[in-house]
């Protein structure tokens, strides 16, 4: 019998419970050390399949044996036990190298700074339109080894973090994508920017001559970096500014995009994502949907019809370092945990409205590591107050979209973001969710 070799998992959230079922599914052997205290619902997936865990340290002798470690994304390089692998020689990966070794689908991986979860969902809405076999996931939703574990999908569009790229080796995506390279998260790199901007770009690491790279030439830092590198893919560039080159462009107010010598072209009117960053998104989308081979008019009426999720995730404006984002639709709980667990800044959080009995326990995980004030928007604010009594610092109510909207941006400070994902009906103070997120935008615009 072949012996596997022994896996150490660190970290069992999202991306290490995936990845140790995974690997428990595929016969390795499997030990989880979390250093904190696991989450309920991925202690019970652990505890199901028999995967042996720890919780609140890693222990002493983790390396004993271990033939490769999977490090979940949140870890830093700098912890003693990472230095000690490494010295030992022992390879740590991240979950989506781990979980890119069990499926033979195409990847569709989507980086940058700002800008992938728009752009990584614009995509798979692009595929399922055309009646492909794909899937989703990756630094949104559920993370790769998941998917993987789960589904058999021909495609994936991941959204990719940067911590990710740091754990690939082999890993390789069949069409990458950097929309922008702008600061953030540089306490993982040392505070040099350039250390981050090289990270985003092993997007393309692996990558062959008949794989694709698609990239902004109107962003410095992604010029910058591209400049130096030797690119052994086809790369096609979308630009606001220049004209000509494979890949899309913007001629007065049409989109035209030229994939090898294949040309069609959309008004930005008909675009379903408006403002100028939507642009460059609804571009590299278009791009990659054309290099995957769909027919124009199915990329474009995607592009236009993505509209059919307005007031849902959608970014409205940002303000003085304040982002403000409308998810009006989000009118049970779990639209509205996937709202706040898929924002990385502090979060001042409206909600509420008409309650349909929600069980707000499912939501206290997510809103005690990243709310820091609630704006109850209701009639009768009761339950949602006493949901989150003592949890979220601060608590306010208002009667009106103008007056939350208001009271949010008193509250909020540069690098928060406003979200409006109230989890539950808005028939009380609104005539349906869209008039709701209207009035939340129209509140935001005349800030
Ligand atoms: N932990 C340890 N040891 C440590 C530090 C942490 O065991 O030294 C434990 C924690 O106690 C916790 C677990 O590690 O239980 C959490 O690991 P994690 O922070 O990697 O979180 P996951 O739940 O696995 O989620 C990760 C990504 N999180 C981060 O990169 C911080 C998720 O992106 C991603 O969706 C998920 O994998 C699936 O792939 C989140 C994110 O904030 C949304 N991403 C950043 C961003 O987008 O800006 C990069």
């Amino acid at each position: 019998m072949i012996t596997l070799p022994k896996i150490l998992v660190l970290g069992a959230g999202e991306s290490g419970t995936g990845a140790a079922l995974l690997a428990a599914g595929r016969g390795f052997s499997v030990f989880v050390s979390d250093n904190g205290l696991i989450k309920q619902n991925y202690k019970d997936q652990l505890i199901k399949n028999h995967i042996e865990f720890e919780e609140g340290e890693h222990g002493d002798n983790l390396l004993q044996d271990i033939e490769e470690i999977i490090k979940s994304p949140g870890i830093p390089d700098s912890v003693s036990l990472i230095s000690e692998a490494r010295r030992r020689r022992i390879p740590v990966i991240s979950d989506i190298e781990f979980a890119s070794r069990y499926t033979e689908a195409k990847k569709i991986c989507v980086t940058g700074s700002n800008g992938k979860t728009t752009t990584t969902g614009l995509i798979h809405h692009m595929l399922s339109q055309a009646g492909l076999n794909a899937g989703v996931g990756g630094n949104i939703g559920n993370s790769f080894a998941f998917e993987v574990l789960n589904n058999d999908y021909d495609y994936y569009t991941l959204e990719i973090s940067s911590f990710q790229l740091d754990g690939i080796e082999k890993f390789k995506a069949e069409i990458a994508i950097l929309l922008n390279i702008t600061p953030d998260h540089l306490d993982r790199y040392s505070n040099d920017f350039t250390k981050y901007a090289a990270s985003k770009m092993r997007i393309i690491l692996n990558q062959k001559k008949e794989d694709a790279f698609i990239w902004c030439g109107d962003d410095e830092a992604s010029r910058e970096i591209v400049g130096k590198t030797k690119l052994n893919q086809e790369n096609y560039i979308i630009s606001l500014r220049e004209k000509g080159h494979k890949g899309a462009w913007l001629e007065g107010n049409t989109l035209v995009f030229n994939i090898n010598g294949d040309k069609f072209t959309m008004t930005i009117e008909e675009l379903a994502l408006q403002g100028k960053h939507n642009i460059y998104n609804s571009m590299a989308a278009g791009v990659a949907g054309s290099l995957l081979g769909l027919r124009k008019e199915s990329i474009k009426e995607s592009l236009a019809s993505f509209e059919n999720i307005g007031h849902r995730l959608e970014y409205v404006a940002n303000i003085h370092g304040i982002e403000f984002i409308n998810d009006s639709k989000a009118t049970n709980i779990n639209a509205a945990w996937w709202a706040l667990e898929n924002q990385h800044k502090p979060i001042i959080w409206i909600a509420g409205g008409t309650d349909k009995g929600n069980d707000y326990t499912k939501l206290l995980d997510v809103v005690k590591s990243r709310v820091k004030a609630l704006v109850c928007l209701g009639l009768d604010n009761t339950r949602l107050i006493e949901a989150f009594y003592g949890i979220i610092p601060s608590i306010t109510e208002a009667r009106s979209a103008s007056e939350a909207v208001n009271k949010a941006y008193y509250l909020a400070s540069n690098g928060d973001v406003v979200l409006l994902s109230p989890a539950c009906a808005s028939f009380d103070l609104f005539e349906n969710y869209e008039d709701r997120g209207n009035q939340f935008k129209n509140a935001v615009n005349t800030l």
